[in-house]
């Protein structure tokens, strides 16, 4: 199927880089950090051969950040999707290869790594030599190296990778140490992972001798040699992929480009044909066939080149849910413009956003996705600042009302909450609140001051059924009630807890401050000095009134625009 990918892997650099400068909450960026997952290291080249050393004229290409320890790998491995593998494979290890391949193939990533609870692996029969130490070694397939890493073959380090020691421990590789811990501890029974100082690394037949070397200096010396003799080089990988942005499905920005009958070359809408809309359709559901729902838009699809007059056909798959997540911010500063994305003098007023606020389970997709997007409208001049989000907060999560239990023994008689006896055989109360007082740090029953009760407020659920509907909180007492309440409750990062009981006091405040400024009601419910409440539009000078007084507000604040 062809697919649409944006080349998000391009600006991975960036993308890390410019996070340092963000007013974020600092796990959040290193969530971000991770997901890019930036590594330096090197791609090293090894030549296959066969079990006598002679040459079988390929060249297997590993990634490693470990070039510091070369003489100690002992084996290689390569992915079972590696497109070397069936040439590397012997006639005799064919069908043992061949078996382990097709199971490995229908594992998950997942399965393959993190869950995988033993390695498992098998022999290609050839061999390469390692170019530092000479020595033939051999040449195995296994699933705990990925295709879609790297190079998707490593040269294995088991006396310093804990992957490959367990590995050749199962298969019985040899296992040679290379680096040794500076204060020279380690565990014998397993790897030595970190830096140290290199040992057993020197060779007469290569020339090549970084005994005594931190691993550090080690590794850098290791890459400039095989640079030099033209076997490898210095090599920065990312996790991070790129983007599969297209979506089989009827939702979605459709793809403003057409692609001609005659030589399916793909040609982008001109800029007076955009926005190009999804056609009505009646039938959105799944084609059957693979293909995505607008086919069936025959009528839409059918199109011509308006500039060769050629005919056409469009894109049918549509973009994914996160396209429209990657802009709309800048909508905001310019919602009725119909003629660009933003204007430049608004978009250089309003922007970057000031303050985001929203919850950590953004913090790798729409945050980075976001990010993406806007750097690469930075670079063809939409928007004036490399970063959209200035500050993030993810604001605290507001938990359901407090929920009091009491607890009873079989008898029916109460237990206190802070008693001796297990509460685990208790049965558990749910008691109201007007039935509760506190006394010091406790809640006690107020029937019986020496029964304690156990507090504590649940995120809200469905399934526990304390939700708090903000509809019926503004039928009750008005919005004002509620966004004052809120505004009460503490502060924007903190986790809190919901209390019917605190509202009704900030709507007895407002009310209060409603009769000292107009006063009571008369009889016939109009106010005096003619004060009249009405559903209408504000004059501007009314306007003005209330923006000088929140910007009032908002003075000796950080400056931010709200
Ligand atoms: C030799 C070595 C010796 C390694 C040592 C580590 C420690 P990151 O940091 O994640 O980039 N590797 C490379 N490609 C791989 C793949 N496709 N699937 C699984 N593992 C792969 O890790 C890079 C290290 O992970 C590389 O460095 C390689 O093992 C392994 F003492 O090479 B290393």
């Amino acid at each position: 199927m062809r697919q649409w990918m944006l080349r998000i892997t391009s600006y991975a650099d960036r993308l890390l880089e410019d996070l340092d400068d963000l007013d974020w909450p600092e796990s959040i960026k290193e969530m971000q950090r991770n997901w890019i997952g930036r590594s330096e290291g090197a791609e090293l080249e090894f030549c296959a051969v066969d079990q006598e050393g002679h040459d079988l004229g390929a060249k297997l290409t590993v990634y490693t950040t470990r070039p510091d320890t070369i003489f100690g790998a002992t084996y290689l491995v390569v992915a079972p999707e590696h497109v070397l593998l069936p040439s590397l494979t012997s006639e005799e290890q064919r069908a043992h290869v061949e078996e382990y391949t097709e199971v490995a193939a229908r594992k998950s990533e997942l399965e393959r790594t993190e869950l995988q609870k033993e390695k498992t692996g098998v022999f290609s029969g050839s061999y390469a030599k390692n170019p530092a130490t000479g020595e033939i070694i051999p040449i195995w397939v296994a699933d705990y190296v990925l295709a879609s890493y790297g190079t998707g073959a490593i040269m294995a380090v088991p006396a310093h990778d804990s992957r490959d020691h367990e590995f050749a421990l199962k298969y019985e590789l040899p296992i040679i140490k290379v680096v040794s811990p500076p204060n020279g501890n380690c565990d014998p029974e397993e790897a030595y992972a970190d830096d140290g100082i290199m040992i057993n690394s020197s060779s007469s037949s290569s020339g090549l001798n970084i005994n005594g070397m931190l691993s550090q200096d080690a590794a850098l010396e290791v890459t400039s040699w095989v640079e030099s003799n033209g076997f490898g080089k210095k090599k920065v990988n990312y996790k991070l992929r790129d983007w599969l942005f297209a979506r089989q499905r009827y939702w979605g920005e459709p793809f403003p480009v057409i692609y001609l009958d005659d030589t399916n070359e793909m040609v982008p809408l001109t800029e007076n044909q955009l926005p190009l809309t999804l056609p009505e359709l009646d039938d959105f559901t799944p084609t059957g066939t693979g293909e995505p729902p607008l086919t069936k838009a025959a009528d839409w699809v059918r199109t011509t080149d308006v500039l060769t007059g050629k005919p056409a056909r469009r894109e049918t798959s549509t973009m994914p849910q996160w396209a429209g997540s990657c802009w709309y911010y800048l909508r905001f500063m310019d919602p009725k413009n119909s003629s660009t994305l933003v204007d430049k003098a608004k978009e250089s007023y309003w922007g970057p956003v000031d303050i985001y606020v929203g919850g950590a389970e953004h913090s790798v997709l729409h945050l980075l996705y976001a990010r993406f997007w806007h750097k690469v409208l930075y670079d063809i001049g939409v928007v004036s600042t490399k970063e959209p989000f200035k500050c993030l907060i993810n604001q605290g999560l507001i938990l359901g009302e407090v929920e009091y239990t009491a607890y009873r023994d079989n008898e029916g008689k109460w237990v206190s909450a802070d008693s001796d006896s297990s509460l685990s055989d208790c049965i558990q109360e749910k008691v109201p609140a007007d039935k509760i007082t506190k006394v010091g740090d406790n809640y006690v029953l107020k029937d019986d001051p020496n029964i304690r009760l156990n507090a504590r407020a649940y995120k809200m659920s469905k399934s526990r059924g304390n939700v708090i509907n903000p509809d019926d909180v503004v039928s009750e007492y008005g919005a004002d009630s509620l966004r004052l309440y809120e505004m009460f409750m503490g502060p924007l990062r903190d986790s809190k807890t919901w209390s019917t009981g605190g509202i009704e006091g900030v709507h007895r405040f407002l009310g209060r401050t409603w009769r000292l400024v107009v006063g009571a009601p008369l009889p016939d419910g109009s106010y005096k000095d003619g004060t009249m409440v009405t559903d209408v539009e504000p004059t501007f000078e009314q306007l003005r009134v209330l923006h000088k007084c929140m910007a009032r507000g908002f003075r000796g604040d950080s400056g931010n625009k709200v």
